[in-house]
């Protein structure tokens, strides 16, 4: 018996629904760390948010401005591109349905490039950018976020693979066009399912 298949009757015998766990993946406990470079040192007063491109004003927000928004407690699976999947994880934050309603996006707009500190950005198809499950967050686990999961703000879309899921995120950009993002680049999966299994190019 593989591993996969042992772990899904593990999983079953716990009472766990297994249609949750997408192929591939495991669960875990814990909330592993995963980036590219180093943690960056981020000074909330002097941190502001951009959202530019295809909108017919671009805005700047102070994280003062953000947190002002109307505020959304949410529970989510969430999965990573290197197989853990966690279950029931809790964020708090603003939807990206919420800041989208403050920018008036232009209709020419298909795409999203989300940029954070050090360069980092993650392309998403704006339809996925602003379902109602996607939300910018402060809080996880009903405690401010650990730095090194990516406060002062990190974007969370849990139907995608969780590198989508920016942290330490300061802007989008709205494109009409698709355009690969830092592991896009990379090798990984420009769209990035996990219940399709959209891990790397060609997939
Ligand atoms: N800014 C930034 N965000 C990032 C990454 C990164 O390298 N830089 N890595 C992504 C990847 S590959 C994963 S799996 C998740 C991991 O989030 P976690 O460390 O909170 O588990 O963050 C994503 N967001
Ligand atoms: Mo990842």
């Amino acid at each position: 018996m593989s591993f996969f298949t042992r772990k899904r009757q593990e999983y079953e015998d716990r009472g766990i629904d297994p249609a949750r766990i997408p192929p591939g993946q495991y669960l875990t406990d814990r909330f592993p760390v995963l980036h590219a470079g180093v943690t960056p040192k981020v000074d909330p007063g002097s941190w502001f948010f951009e959202v530019n491109g295809l909108v017919d004003q671009p805005v700047v927000w102070t994280l003062d401005d953000i947190k002002a928004m109307p505020t959304v407690d949410r529970v989510f699976d969430i999965h990573c591109v290197t197989k853990w999947s966690k279950l029931d994880t809790e964020w708090h934050g603003v939807s990206v349905d919420e800041m989208l309603k403050r920018v008036q996006v232009n209709d020419r707009a298909t795409h999203v490039l989300v940029f954070a500190e050090h360069g980092f950005t993650a392309n998403v198809p704006l339809e996925d950018f602003a379902a109602p499950d996607s939300l910018f967050a402060w809080r996880y686990g009903g405690e401010d976020l650990d730095v090194e999961h990516g406060w002062p703000l990190r974007l969370v879309i849990p139907h995608l693979y969780f590198w989508k899921s920016v942290k330490w995120v300061r802007g989008f950009t709205l494109l009409d066009h698709d355009e690969p993002g830092f592991w896009e680049r990379n090798g990984y999966h420009m769209y990035g399912d996990p219940f399709r299994e959209q891990r790397y190019w060609g997939d």
